[in-house]
Order: C-alpha cells, then sequence, then structure tokens
C-alpha cells in the first residue's frame, strides 16, 4: 500500500519508528565537541607527511633523502624500497587488484606517494618533505581510456599475468545480447545517447587520517582511523601486517563524512603502520585538502554509448549499453567481487523493459585509482544518469511529453516482486504514484504552459524528471562478498538491570544518524526510550563483525539485524513475565513496552521490570541476563525509488542555468526518523546539484589534475542551493523485518538527471539533445553562441 506517513505507535518519550526525534549526536557536534582524528592527540606521538610526484608517469632513478633527514625533529623516512625488504610495497585492492603502498620503480599518477617522512612535529615533517629528492624520468602519459585500448598504447600493468599485456581490466556483461539485437532490429526506431560522467571527488569536511600506535611491549596495535568500515581494514592490516587480528584494534572517533571515500585503505595508512611499527611510537598521518582531492578514490568517470528500441506509439522495447570505465592505474573499486562494474545493470530503471544487454569494459590510465565512492551505491548513479537521459529523448523521438512516456512504461505497482531482464528483483515500488505526486505539487501543467509562453518570446526555461529505482542495502552473503567477506552486518544488543541498553554495530556513521536511529528501532521493539538506548559503532574489540557503512547499507542490514536481536530479546522477556505473572507464555500478547495477560488489562509486565528481573528474579533453568547478538543476512535488496522535478531558467547571456524550483518525491518505505531522512534527503539533493552542475575532476594531457584545490573544485554553497521541496509516498519492502528501504544516496543518484533533462528541455526546440555534466555557464554559452542564440 502506499501511504503519506506512518502513524508511530509509540509516545514520544518512547520515540519508536515514525518520530522526528532530535539526534542525539548533535549537542556535541554543534557545540564543537565532537572527536574527530585530528582530535585524538597519544602520548608520545609524532607525525608523518608524505613525498608525492609531480609526474604522472615516470620511472624513479633515485631517492635522496639524507638532507631531510638531517634536519631537525626527523626521524625516519620511509620509501618502497624500505617497505620491499618486508614485501610491504604493494597490496590487495578491494576489487582483487593490487595497489603499490609507495612504488620502487614507477610512479603511475600525479601526487602518488613516494616516501613518508615522520617527524616530532607536523611542520618538521613539512618541511622535511621539501627536503627529499626524487630524480625521475618522465615516461609516456595515458590520460584517454580509449587510447588505453589502442593496440600501441603503453602497458601500464606490465606486473600482470603474461596474459594480460594490456591495459584492458576486465570485460563484463549482462542480459541477453542475442534477444536484445533482436528486440531492437524489430522495433520501430531506435534512440541513441552518448553520456559521459565524469570523474569526481567527495571532498568531505574531513579529510583521510589516521593515528598508528603499535606498542611492541604487549605486541599490540590500536589503530585510530577515520573509517567506514572498521573491521574490513582490521581484516586487510592483519593480512597484510601478518599480525594477528586479535591484536589489532580499529578504533574510530567522530567522522566527518565519508560519502563513500572512506572506505578504501590509502597507502598513507599502511605506511603509518610501518613507521609506527619501526619507531614503536604512535606516528599520526592527516591528509591537507590538496592531497584529499588529487590523490584519494575518485567515483564515475564511465563513458557511455545507450540505445533504446521504442515502438510509434512510445512503448520501450529494450536497452542496449556498451560502456567504457575509466578506473586509474589500478582498480580499487569497492564493489563487491562478482560485480566488477557494481551494480550498473540496474539500468533498466523504472521501466517494464523486455529486453536488455550491458557491457561494460575497465582500462587502466596513468590516473588516481578508485571507483564507486560519492554517495552511489555500486555505479548507480551512472545507471540512473544514463536511462533517465535516454527515456527524455525516447519520449522526444515519438512526440510524448516526458511524464506521459514515464507513466506509459513504469513497472506498475501490480508487477512486484518484478524481475528485471539482467537479473534483479525489484522488491517493491508504486511509480505511478510517485510520478504523479511531484507533478501535482510542482504545478506540471501550468509549467508547461508557461513553457511554451517563455519560448514563443526567446526565453529559456526547462522541466526535467527523474523517476529512479535505487538498490540498496547489500547482501544477500550468497551474491555479495568484499575479498572474500560476506556481505551480512550484525548488533548485539545489551539490556541492562534497570532497563536502559547498549546496541553495538558492525556498521559506521559518518553523520546519517546512526545513534539516534538505531536507538529508535530498539525502542520501537522492546519499548525501551531511544533516550535510555545507546549506540556504539567503530570499536573492532567491542562491536560483532560487520561490513560497514556504504550503498546506504545500515538500515536494511544492520538496522535489520537490530530489531531482530530485539526480538530475541523480547522473546526472552515473554518467559520471564509468564514466571512473574504465573502463567503460559501463550497467555500473554504484547503491546508497545509490555507483555499483557490476555483479556487482564490490569495483569502486565513492563520492559524495565522484566529487565530488572532478568538479572534479579529469573526462574530455574532460565540463563540469566538480557541480551542478543544476531547476524542478520538479507533475503534481497531493496529498492527505494523517487520522482524529481527540476524547473530551470537559463540566462542567454551567460549560459547560467538557475534552478528554480525542485521537488522531490522519495519512498524509502517505512521510516524510521522523518527528520533524519529528510536530512538525507536535502543533503543527498545538495551532493546532486554539484556534479550536475559544479564539479568536475579533469586532467590534462601530461595527466596533471585540473581541479586540485577548492579554486576549481566547485562545491555548492548555501548560495548556489535551492530551496528544496520534498515529499513522500511509503511502499514497504515486504521483506525487511520492519518494512524499510535505505535511502542516503537515493537523492544523489536521482537529483542530476533531472537537472540535466531539464537543461536539455530547455534547448530541445534548437536541436540540443545532450549536455553532459557537468553543465557549467562555458558550455551552455558555447551551445548558445553555435546556434546562433547567445
Ligand atoms: N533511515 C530512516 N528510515 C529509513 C531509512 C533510513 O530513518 N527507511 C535513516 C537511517 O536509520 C540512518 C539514515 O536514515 O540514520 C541513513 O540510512 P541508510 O539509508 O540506511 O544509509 P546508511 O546509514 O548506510 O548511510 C550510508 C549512506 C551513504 S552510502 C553515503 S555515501 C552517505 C549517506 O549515507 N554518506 C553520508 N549519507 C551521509 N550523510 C552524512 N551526514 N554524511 C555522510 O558521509
Ligand atoms: Cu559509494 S558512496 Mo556510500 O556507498 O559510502
Amino acid at each position: 500500500m502506499t501511504l503519506d506517513a506512518q502513524a508511530p505507535t509509540t509516545t514520544p518519550e518512547v520515540a519508536g519508528m515514525g518520530h522526528s526525534m532530535k539526534r542525539k549526536e548533535d549537542p556535541r557536534f554543534i557545540r564543537g565537541q565532537g572527536e574527530y582524528i585530528e582530535d585524538v592527540v597519544l602520548p608520545n606521538m609524532v607525525w608523518m607527511d608524505i613525498v608525492r610526484t609531480p609526474y604522472a608517469h615516470a620511472r624513479i632513478k633515485s631517492i635522496d633523502a639524507s638532507e631531510a633527514l638531517a634536519m631537525p625533529g626527523v626521524l625516519a623516512v620511509i620509501t618502497g624500497k624500505d617497505l620491499e625488504a618486508a614485501g610491504l610495497h604493494w597490496m590487495p585492492t578491494l576489487a582483487g587488484d593490487k595497489q603499490m603502498v609507495l612504488p620502487v620503480d614507477e610512479v603511475m599518477y600525479q601526487s602518488q606517494e613516494v616516501a613518508g617522512v615522520i617527524a616530532e612535529t607536523r611542520y618538521q615533517a613539512a618541511d622535511a618533505v621539501a627536503a627529499v629528492y626524487v630524480d625521475y624520468e618522465p615516461l609516456p602519459v595515458v590520460v584517454d581510456p580509449f587510447k588505453a585500448l589502442e593496440p600501441d598504447a603503453p602497458v601500464l600493468r606490465p606486473d600482470r599475468g603474461p596474459d594480460k599485456q594490456h591495459n584492458r581490466i576486465w570485460h563484463w556483461e549482462s542480459g541477453d545480447r542475442a534477444a536484445t539485437d533482436a528486440a531492437l532490429a524489430a522495433s520501430d526506431r531506435v534512440v541513441p545517447i552518448d553520456v559521459y560522467i565524469p570523474r569526481i571527488h567527495v571532498a568531505s569536511i574531513e579529510t583521510c587520517g589516521c593515528i598508528a600506535d603499535y606498542d611492541p611491549v604487549n605486541a599490540h596495535l590500536d589503530f585510530h582511523v577515520t573509517s567506514q568500515a572498521p573491521h574490513v581494514y582490521r581484516t586487510v592490516i592483519s593480512l597484510v601486517s601478518g599480525i594477528p587480528e586479535s591484536s589489532i584494534r580499529v578504533k574510530t572517533h567522530d567522522i566527518g563524512g565519508g560519502f563513500g571515500g572512506k572506505v578504501p585503505v590509502y597507502p598513507g595508512y599502511v605506511i603509518s603502520i610501518v613507521a609506527s611499527l619501526t619507531l614503536g611510537r604512535p606516528v599520526k598521518w592527516i591528509e591537507d585538502r590538496s592531497e584529499n582531492l588529487q590523490a584519494d578514490s575518485f567515483a564515475r568517470d564511465y563513458h557511455i554509448h545507450a540505445e533504446m528500441g521504442l515502438t510509434d506509439d512510445g512503448a520501450i522495447t529494450g536497452l542496449r549499453v556498451k560502456t567504457l570505465a575509466d578506473h586509474g592505474y589500478t582498480d580499487a573499486a569497492a564493489d563487491p567481487s562478482k560485480y566488477p562494474a557494481g551494480l550498473f545493470n540496474v539500468i533498466t530503471g523504472s521501466y517494464d523493459m523486455p529486453q536488455a544487454f550491458v557491457e561494460v569494459d575497465a582500462a587502466y590510465t596513468n590516473k588516481p585509482p578508485g571507483g564507486v565512492a560519492y554517495r552511489c551505491s555500486f555505479r548507480v548513479t551512472e545507471a540512473v544518469h544514463t536511462i533517465e537521459r535516454l527515456v527524455d529523448e525516447g519520449a522526444r523521438a515519438v512526440a510524448m511529453d516526458p511524464a506521459a512516456f514515464r507513466m506509459k512504461n513504469f513497472i506498475r505497482k501490480d508487477q512486484f516482486p518484478y524481475k528485471t531482464p539482467t537479473g534483479w528483483e525489484y522488491d517493491s515500488g508504486d511509480y505511478h504514484t510517485a510520478l504523479q505526486k511531484a507533478l501535482d505539487m510542482i504545478g506540471y501543467d501550468e509549467l508547461r504552459k508557461e513553457q511554451a509562453e517563455k519560448r514563443a518570446r526567446g526565453e529559456l526555461m526547462g522541466i526535467g524528471i527523474s523517476s529512479f529505482t535505487e538498490i540498496v542495502g547489500a547482501g544477500p552473503s550468497h551474491e555479495f562478498d568484499i575479498i572474500g567477506l560476506k556481505m551480512f552486518d550484525s548488533a548485539e544488543i545489551r539490556v541492562h538491570p534497570t532497563g536502559s541498553a547498549i546496541v553495538r554495530l558492525g556498521v559506521q556513521s559518518q553523520g546519517q544518524g546512526h545513534e539516534t536511529t538505531f536507538a529508535q528501532i530498539v525502542a520501537e521493539e522492546l519499548g525501551i526510550p531511544a533516550s535510555k538506548v545507546k549506540v556504539e559503532e567503530g570499536d573492532t574489540d567491542t562491536a560483532p563483525y560487520g561490513l560497514g557503512t556504504y550503498a546506504s547499507r545500515s538500515t536494511p542490514t544492520a538496522g535489520a539485524a537490530t530489531a531482530i536481536a530485539a526480538r530475541k530479546i523480547r522473546e526472552k522477556t515473554r518467559h520471564l513475565a509468564a514466571h512473574l505473572l504465573e502463567c503460559s507464555p501463550d497467555d500473554l500478547e504484547w503491546t508497545p513496552g509490555q507483555w499483557n495477560v490476555k483479556g487482564s488489562p490490569d495483569r502486565f509486565k513492563t520492559i524495565a521490570e522484566l529487565a530488572f528481573a532478568a538479572y534479579t528474579d529469573h526462574p530455574a533453568g532460565m540463563e540469566a541476563g538480557l541480551e542478543a547478538t544476531d547476524y542478520y543476512d538479507p533475503p534481497n535488496l531493496t529498492f527505494p525509488f523517487g520522482s524529481y522535478i527540476c524547473v530551470v531558467d537559463i540566462d542567454k547571456g551567460t549560459g547560467q542555468v538557475k534552478v528554480r524550483r525542485f521537488v522531490a518525491i522519495d519512498d524509502c518505505g517505512n521510516i524510521i526518523n522523518p527528520m533524519i531522512v529528510d536530512g538525507q534527503i536535502h543533503g543527498g539533493l545538495t551532493m546532486g546539484l554539484a556534479p550536475a552542475l559544479y564539479e568536475e575532476i579533469s586532467y590534462d594531457e601530461q595527466g596533471n589534475n585540473l581541479a586540485g584545490t577548492f579554486m576549481d573544485y566547485l562545491l555548492p554553497t548555501a548560495m548556489e542551493t535551492p530551496a528544496w521541496e520534498t515529499g513522500k509516498t511509503i511502499t514497504p519492502s515486504p521483506h525487511h523485518p520492519f518494512g524499510a528501504k535505505g535511502v542516503g544516496e537515493s537523492a544523489t543518484v536521482g537529483a542530476p538527471p533531472a537537472i540535466a533533462n531539464a537543461v536539455v528541455d530547455a534547448l530541445a526546440h534548437l536541436g540540443v539533445t545532450n549536455v553532459d555534466i557537468p553543465i557549467t555557464p562555458q558550455k551552455v554559452w558555447r551551445i548558445l553562441h553555435e546556434k546562433g542564440v547567445a
């Protein structure tokens, strides 16, 4: 059923599902009392800074660190040769490729790490970095992934197997090629589109950083780090270093934004650990902003050619997609093993697609490695952008309104669970209702009239729609793993004698409000007020093993684990209540926060009484205590969706695009905290506006990063951000324990094509069929100039 909002079943004091409880973490954040890596200072701590290459591809002839080593406070300079001696100069990437910790022979991208300099203070380390002399011999640079695949291109990774002496990393296919070719051949028309989704970077407020603290006496490593996946880090560190996992504690603190950029294990982390092992002192390393923009993992960089088959009356018959993915010098994408192109084959989107075939090739180039990071669950943003742009071009080809075209081709709500031709099973959806709500809210018909009048006067106004389907919540574990680690997630709940509780989780908040929402899940299931439920994440010594937070998976996986663990506790309290009330457990029924004897409303035991009894008055034969753990393996992913409509006005003189209105209707199933979900959507929309209009990391022919500072890499501020108008529909997930779907990335995935479609809509009468993002004033002005309009 599709509802506008669900009514809470608990009181505001208990604050279970559906209450807009204020975030428990905010008092410390708004008072500047958060604790980030930079705030953590350990006794006897020293600093590391990193020497980086100015060349995108070069041979290292020699490194001379003698002058640096003689400088005040300098303790060590670590090079690739030092690591090679210990077999630590390469490390595995999460995608099963390998990555240099420090280079021995060749540097592969501009700003790659070349040496770590450790000194008593940060300033001494930075000064000494400038005194490390590296003699480079420049090598030919490959920046264009198409050229990388040409037969005469230099092979960038000769370390790969003898059968892989070329720059193609992998080729991946999904769907039925022959059936799709046949469907397109039989179509009345085939509409093509070429889209480039540029490289972008998350630029979270807190850059990456760590403190490696090796204690030689106890042979124990404490690793403080700003990471989205602490347990995975612990396992990787153990595998790389040989230190037993029981002697490694990974500890996060508050995280100043992750957005995917804090999933990979960066070379700086490994160098810090080696430095601490060598010196026996805590070693802190924190990137500066330019290092973060130039060397951390990137997102997108997909060159996509897509074709859609259509009948003359506007029915979609099939979709064929060919893509080239630029992965930089190593495949370090944090994609599940089976999915080298992530979940890109969700590209059939919200449409009832008879046939589809998707193929992706990945290429090495002389750019930083990475992939997927930037608020996108495994390449879904690229997929959604393509299908939503293509659907608009399809509508235009058959002279249909883009809203009507979508309504005609949407999967109908009676078709769920819906199997896509590329193999996904969408759990639930109601796309018609969401789009209709967005059309009504923005006043679509009026806007079309206004647009026609303006066009007659020569003014440029456009309306763009995006009706996206997201795919979030990996596992199930039989399909999803990262470096072999199955993708489930976990929760452990302990209820204390006086009725308060602690929840420990394998996921990791970076600003999403887990301390609040996970407490609300316990409040909903057990009736313990959310204010009395402490949520703890990010300490691998105490939390149950989990895969971490990315791909909007926390609510679908750890949220489910929390509910199931709470239900195990509830079941135990039923037996406690039966003992105390001297009745059979079968005679009891649960109403929020208490067990009642059926038919006797005055005979009940509250959760607080039962918690106390678990430690003071449990029956013979029952274990004392009140706690439970759950490792939840989801049966399927969840498929949140939404319909966004954007109105833009374009200035003919400057090419400036102004987003006049933006309506976002989102559906993430049942909602834990409506205010937090709204916050996620507002932030996500701004992070969708960013690549649509401003952000791009590009390189010149020599592989120089052209957007290595905030002067060139433009982040939208409050000035550029329009007043988002949001609304909801609620279509619960049928398989999730409390009907929720993830939402953390929906808006970033859904927003860019709405904006791009609005811009193309404003320019379509001039013959424009696509404008690649970021849609800068210069790009638009050039088009207007060419068309003789500017
Ligand atoms: N929520 C809810 N009801 C739902 C779904 C979610 O109340 N039906 C709540 C959750 O309980 C959680 C928040 O909304 O507090 C986001 O939940 P979810 O969709 O499960 O996503 P995750 O917690 O797994 O967060 C990951 C997601 C990702 S992948 C990126 S990238 C991103 C995002 O969250 N990074 C963020 N939002 C971010 N927000 C902040 N402030 N900082 C980041 O780095
Ligand atoms: Cu890929 S950005 Mo989020 O999934 O951490």
